[in-house]
């Protein structure tokens, strides 16, 4: 329909019309917008109104400005405040309350908020500054207010070199380089790319870092949007909704974690058995291959806890279907029970695009097309696009039925007795994933032309066969079209040629009227929430782990997720570290880890062991590639399973320290994982830290991250620390140290002073085994000579709990002493040893006290400062140990 050329030169496939247009959107320039004026204001309690109106001859930049607009400002409590504008006489999509539900409330007294809201009314902008001192954090003032149907735009001033970290998914460094960083929201099957692009989550939410304290910024939008952080400024450029923003005035960075949670939900808790070891890959052939990974892995002492298969059980790729000859029921039974009576899981994939098959007899299509839960064109006919299976439907999770038929759906799939009995769900494509190229017109034509789906050879299997196709990336060829659905006149800076490429079409509308272009990028998130009430209603009562791809705000509320397909690189290993820090501490989404050893292409033996040992230290700890990749299970190379084993013992070891740490996140926000200027905020030295980190509030964890190196230069911040494995205390001086002879099976720990962590005495085959392990304590004083910590106990698997335990533990001159909630049953476990770490000086004794509590002998370490006390003590209440 349009010339190449022009598609060509300018990248604007996306703007359908005559050349001069073009010329027009190229000199488009939104500073030169008269913005509005603020009439009409009005405060009340913690409120505040105005009518904005256009204070000048319209710019019209990208479509027609909007005459009047409607400002409400909203002190939701003292530390956030919520400030809206919307157009004043016709509604506009918001996301809506089942994704995001508003905090309720009238608001506060604007003289009690530690941060305020502050006017000028013509044109009109608005600064966020901190009560106290007075300092802006948000100006508004830095350019023109815009905001036209399908282009809203709205730049404050930041500090120049400003800190800013979050504004998710990407691979860029975790501090953005606040100079020339163009961050472009649009969630994307992203296979393998590069650092600054769009990935498969939307988080439009920011913390920006000072010296003198941190503050966040959510602007709640699910339309597309590019990000443009320049010196001095961020720039927002979204193609629809409103501006709804919430500021977040922390002062802590681990406040602003808080806050965020409080706004957006904190994240679910996940089974005790989460956090054990994940194995899968994509192309394990058939039962045999799994069965015999999960007998590799136990005849080389490596602990697996769960075992995973992508896509490669599915009868043609059919969702909610197993292959009868590959993967049939009965032996899937085996592998599930095997698995269950040794304790361990089972976990599959599945995706959202239900194969397009009507008169096969395929339950999952044909109930769909019953219930009529599958998006639709206008007219009535199914939207296609292709995804592994070949031709494809897509739910319309917003459709009144979609959930039941996809609870339903799971249910009977993964009946105990007729189906797959998993105990955790995996979930994938859900961007939405779309292979066929826009504006498919031919998705059975497509789905033939790239081989979707593959064909088998004939049964049975021979052992050796490779029978899967590649993974396929397809190259976009682009068409146009004129409606604005699929092609806005504002074109962010999607990796792809245009908004519906690779996906399902923008101008699809779902059965409750909202448009697939305002809630793209909820299609993940939509998924996620559905496919985790099919998993609560499978094992009512029992928490659920989900793990997605896919992700917007508040995800975490309901599931995990790993962090997509990566590379078996150095540099996806780096960028992994960043990539979980945002996840887990920025968007509150703390199950999270990568694909250890890397997904698409080859690893090394090097590589991998490096990666195990670092993903030891990632929540979610799965090693997984790609179906042409080399095999990479653990025990596939000696020093690469020396690494496993060393780390999965450290970890398991830690685990309940993990567990507790998960647990506090759940229950007020607070960042399991950690950079380390959340800890050290003051420290300007660790704003860029993101090769380093911090795994719960006491451990940092600073892998080697060059290849073939053994050695790494580690920052310390001025403060006391331990080695992890010698237990002698390091002093850090604010600099660099220089780690040498870290060989391929090491990984530099330090614990920090001032914490106390409980630990089990050794580690286990599995989380099961693990929870009969005695623990010992170890007691890390800071410079002050004080330390402390917690632990909580629970089931491990209810969604409520009755009887938990909940200690705090403090040290201060000399004295450990646990108290707090000790309800929870452990059976015949108890603490067994404390180390005391940084005592300089032999004890002449020590004492312990709590009923029943026995010292059975102490041993004090000159070389290290240490000191081990061997005892018994109930974890049934109170107690102290005391060094004299
Ligand atoms: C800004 O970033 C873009 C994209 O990464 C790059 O092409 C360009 O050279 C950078 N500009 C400067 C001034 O660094
Ligand atoms: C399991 O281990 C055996 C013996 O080392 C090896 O031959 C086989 O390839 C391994 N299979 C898998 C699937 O790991
Ligand atoms: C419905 O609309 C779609 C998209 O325009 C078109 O491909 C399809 O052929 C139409 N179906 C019918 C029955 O007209
Ligand atoms: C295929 O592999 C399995 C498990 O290693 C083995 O028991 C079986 O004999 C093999 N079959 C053939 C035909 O080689
Ligand atoms: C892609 O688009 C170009 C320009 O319209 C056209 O010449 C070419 O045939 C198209 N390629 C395919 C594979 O459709
Ligand atoms: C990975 O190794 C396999 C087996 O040696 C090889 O066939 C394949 O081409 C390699 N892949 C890459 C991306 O190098
Ligand atoms: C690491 O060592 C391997 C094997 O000696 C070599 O092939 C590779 O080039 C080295 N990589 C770097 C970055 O030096
Ligand atoms: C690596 O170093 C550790 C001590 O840090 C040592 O125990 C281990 O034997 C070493 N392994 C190898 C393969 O050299
Ligand atoms: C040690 O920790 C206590 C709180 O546990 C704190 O008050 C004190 O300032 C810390 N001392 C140092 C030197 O960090
Ligand atoms: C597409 C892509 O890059 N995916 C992931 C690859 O690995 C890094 C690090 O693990 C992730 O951050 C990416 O999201």
């Amino acid at each position: 329909m349009f010339k190449a050329a022009a598609l060509g030169v300018l990248c604007l496939s996306t703007f359908a019309t005559a050349s001069s247009q073009l010329v027009e959107r190229q000199s488009a320039n939104p500073d030169s917008c008269p913005g509005y004026t603020a009439k009409n204001v009005k405060t009340g309690k913690g409120t505040l109104s105005a009518d904005l109106v256009l204070a000048g001859t319209a710019c019209n930049v990208y479509g027609s400005d909007i005459q009047n607009l409607k400002l409400a400002v909203t002190y939701e409590d003292e530390t956030r405040i919520h400030v809206k504008i919307t157009d004043a006489k016709n509604k506009r999509y918001e996301v809506p309350d089942s994704i995001f539900k508003r905090p309720s409330g009238s608001g506060v007294d604007d003289k009690k908020a530690d941060i305020k809201f502050n006017y000028k009314s013509s044109p009109f902008s608005f600064t966020i500054t901190r009560a106290k001192t007075g300092e802006v954090l948000f100006d508004s003032s830095a350019g023109a207010l815009v905001f036209e149907p399908q282009y809203l735009r709205l730049k404050t001033k930041l500090p120049s070199q400003a800190n800013i970290y979050g504004l998710g998914e990407h691979t860029d460094s975790f501090r953005l380089n606040p100079t020339n960083t163009t961050r472009t929201l649009w969630n994307r099957d992203a296979y393998g790319v590069a650092q600054g692009s769009n990935l498969y989550g939307s988080h439009p939410i920011y913390f920006e870092q000072r010296t003198s304290g941190t503050h966040g910024v959510l602007l709640m939008n699910s339309d597309g949007m590019d990000i443009n952080l320049r010196d001095g400024s961020l720039e927002y450029n979204v193609i629809g909704g409103i501006f709804d923003f919430y500021f977040l005035s922390g002062p802590s960075p681990v406040q602003v974690a808080q806050q965020y949670a409080t706004l957006v939900g904190k994240p679910a808790e996940v089974p005790y058995w989460g956090f054990g070891f994940h194995q899968c890959r994509y192309g394990y052939r058939d039962y045999v291959d799994v069965a015999n990974v999960i007998t590799n892995y136990s005849a080389a002492g490596i602990p697996l806890e769960t075992m995973w298969t992508d896509i490669d059980y599915m009868y043609k790729r059919w969702t909610f279907t197993n292959d009868p000859e590959y993967f049939p029921t009965a032996k899937m039974h085996q592998i599930t029970d095997y698995l269950h009576n040794h304790n361990q899981q089972y976990i599959v994939m599945i995706d959202p695009a239900v194969a397009y098959q009507p008169n096969q007899n395929y339950g999952a299509f044909d109930r769909g097309v019953q219930d009529g839960v599958f998006l639709k064109f206008p007219n009535g006919t199914l939207f296609q696009g292709v995804v592994w299976p070949g031709p494809t439907v897509f739910p319309d999770w917003f459709h009144p039925k979609a959930a039941q038929y996809w609870t339903g759906e799971m249910q009977r799939f993964f009946d105990p007795k007729t189906g797959i009995d998993i105990d955790g769900l995996w979930i994938d494509m859900n961007e939405a994933a779309n292979f066929c190229d826009f504006p498919c017109a031919d998705p059975a034509g497509a789905a033939a032309a790239a081989g979707n789906p593959p064909a088998r050879p004939a049964p049975p299997p021979a052992n050796g066969t490779q029978i899967f196709q590649k993974r396929q990336t397809s190259s976009a060829n682009s068409t146009s079209s004129t409606v604005n659905l699929l092609n806005p006149p504002y074109a962010i800076h999607n990796a792809l040629d245009q908004l519906s490429q690779h996906t399902i079409r923008t101008d699809l509308i779902h059965a409750n009227g909202l448009n697939e272009y305002d809630t793209h990028n909820l299609y993940g998130f939509m998924m996620s929430m559905n496919s985790q009430k099919g998993m609560e209603a499978r094992r009512p009562g029992k928490r659920t782990l989900v793990i997605t791809r896919s992700t917007f705000v508040g995800a975490g509320t309901k599931v995990g997720k790993w962090l997509g397909d990566n590379l078996s690189t150095w540099d996806h290993y780096r960028w992994s570290i960043s990539g979980q820090l945002g996840m887990a501490s920025i968007y509150q989404i703390p199950m999270v880890g990568s694909d250890i050893c890397g997904f698409g292409g080859n690893t090394t033996e090097t590589l991998c062991a490096r990666w195990a040992m670092l993903g030891a230290f990632s929540p979610f700890m799965r090693n997984h590639n790609g179906d042409t990749s080399i095999s990479q299970e653990f025990y596939r190379w000696p020093t690469v399973a020396e690494a496993a084993k060393k780390a999965i013992a450290i970890r398991y070891q830690l685990l309940d320290y993990i567990y507790t740490h998960f647990h506090r996140q759940n229950t007020d926000g607070t960042p399991l994982l950690g950079p380390m200027w959340f800890q050290y905020p003051t420290d300007q030295n660790t704003y860029p830290i993101d090769l380093q980190f911090f795994y719960g509030d006491s451990l940092l964890v600073s892998p080697v991250t060059q290849e073939n190196s053994t050695s790494v230069d580690i920052y310390l911040p001025k403060d006391t620390f331990y080695d992890y494995f010698t237990l002698a205390p390091v002093q850090g001086a604010g600099a660099k140290v220089s780690l040498t002879n870290v060989n391929f099976t090491d990984i530099p720990l330090h614990i920090r002073g001032g914490g106390i962590l409980p630990m089990r005495v050794e580690s286990a085959m599995t989380t099961t085994a693990l929870r009969q392990k005695d623990f010992q304590i170890v007691v890390a004083p800071n410079a002050s000579g004080t330390a402390s910590g917690y632990l909580y106990i629970d089931d491990g698997v209810s969604l409520s709990q009755t009887k938990t335990t909940d200690i705090t533990f403090q040290y201060a001159k000399g004295t450990l002493k646990a108290s707090g909630k000790f309800d929870y049953n452990v059976g015949s476990v108890k603490v067994a040893k404390v180390i005391f770490l940084g005592i300089k000086s032999q004890p002449k004794g020590v004492s312990v006290s709590g009923s029943g509590a026995k010292s059975k002998g102490f041993k004090w370490d000159a070389a290290t400062s240490t000191v081990t006390v061997n005892v018994e003590i109930s974890l049934e209440g109170a107690f102290s140990v005391t060094l004299k």
